[in-house]
């Protein structure tokens, strides 16, 4: 396909409530969006980088200037025939996975309008609902967080997944299980936690958690490895999957048992796919995190979701827990039975509201194949 024009896009969008893990405090998300016009059609990407570089090495900056210098000219020389052509149109520039998959997510959304199929389908999905749980951010008292809770169980969601760090983990737990010994539970502690805390994390083993979401450092295998040796709770690794060969090492070494996909964090669709077929090979289930998107990289979620090996609730839920307005129509909505259908109409099934994105655009580039050259 030609690629007629590449414009990148940061919108700001303010959170409907902030949203507290181990590493910050997020209450504006910077979104950052990647347009890329093609012989009448239009894709779009997010890149998921967060505003400060907490959860990865990447933030809306760094990958703004990426984008605009490195990638997006990269893109633009070329003409690829599908998505799964950017790894290579990328080769070159090392690391900066969000920023890749803002473009290489906009080139599928692309293919699949120009096949007229489903982006759920050109992927290899297989479902037509996903399961649907939240995460739930660190709050300022138990009581608000059980009100949280309950909130989003008489919503329908199937898992609730805790935020968690040293002092806000076992007590936390313990009153949750309390009162739901029902729930599918599990919390994620974004690296908040050493191998001194090994007792402690051994004592989660309590609660019957679904998974202990990266306990360790963000870049590790090994210690997890060692953890889970001593753990009844399954670890699921996120910040330390990177693409396939770090998912087939912590398999190999078992330092997890389940593995969070994630679209930026892995660099787009096709090491998504390739992670989640060496998990689905191996028996590990899957299953699709957050980023705190906006609509687009959403539906992207929703798209990389009906694949076969994502059989657990994933952290892709309603556009309004995030949103007052969301940029796509329609919004997402979630079931009372906490699913979210997937589109089956050409591409990835929701509509960009334009004059919305331009109202809450703050800065725009547009990028040429020159820049290349220059
Ligand atoms: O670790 O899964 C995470 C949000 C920002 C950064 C990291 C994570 C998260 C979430 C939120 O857990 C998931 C969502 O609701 O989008
Ligand atoms: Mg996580």
């Amino acid at each position: 396909m030609r690629i007629d024009g590449i414009n990148l896009r940061e919108l700001h969008m303010p959170l409907v409530r902030p949203f507290e893990t181990s590493f910050g405090v997020t209450r504006n998300r910077r979104i950052l969006l990647a347009e890329v016009q093609s012989e009448g059609l239009t894709g779009w990407g997010e890149c998921t980088a967060g505003e400060r570089p907490f959860f990865s090495g990447e933030s809306t900056d760094t990958a703004w200037q990426v984008l605009v210098n490195e990638l997006g000219p990269m893109l633009a020389a070329e003409s690829p025939e599908h998505g799964g052509d950017c790894p290579r149109i990328f080769r070159s520039v090392r690391g900066n996975p969000m920023a890749k998959a803002a473009l290489e997510n906009a080139i599928w959304d692309l293919e699949a309008q120009r096949e007229g199929i489903s982006l759920a389908l050109l992927l290899g999905g297989v479902r037509e609902t996903i399961p649907c749980g939240v995460s739930l951010g660190i709050q300022s008292s138990i009581p608000e967080l059980l009100a949280v809770v309950e909130r989003e169980l008489a919503s329908g969601y199937q898992r609730i997944k805790l935020k968690c760090k040293p002092g806000w983990d076992v007590e936390v737990f313990e009153r949750v299980r309390n009162r739901w010994p029902g729930i599918t539970l599990s919390c994620d502690a974004n690296s908040a936690y050493k191998l001194r805390d090994e007792d402690h994390l051994v004592s989660f083993d309590a609660f019957d958690l679904l998974m202990i979401e990266q306990p360790l450092w963000h870049d590790d295998f090994y210690f997890h490895s060692v953890l889970q040796k001593r753990l009844n709770t399954p670890i699921c690794l996120d910040e330390s999957i990177r693409n396939r060969r770090d998912a087939l090492a912590a398999i190999e070494m078992e330092s997890c048992k389940i593995i969070n996909i994630k679209l930026g964090r892995v660099g787009g669709f096709s090491e998504a796919i390739a992670v989640h077929n060496a998990a689905l090979e191996r028996g590990i289930p899957v299953w699709c995190g957050g980023m705190l998107e906006s609509g687009i990289g959403r539906a992207h979620n929703i798209a990389l979701s009906a694949l076969e090996g994502f059989t657990l609730p994933g952290d892709v839920s309603a556009s309004a827990r995030y949103w007052a307005e969301d940029i796509i129509e329609p919004e997402v909505k979630v079931t009372a039975q906490g699913e979210i259908a997937i589109p089956d109409t050409p591409g990835r099934g929701y509509e960009v509201r334009s004059e919305l994105i331009d109202r809450l655009t703050v800065r725009k580039e547009t990028i040429r194949a020159m820049a290349l050259v220059a």
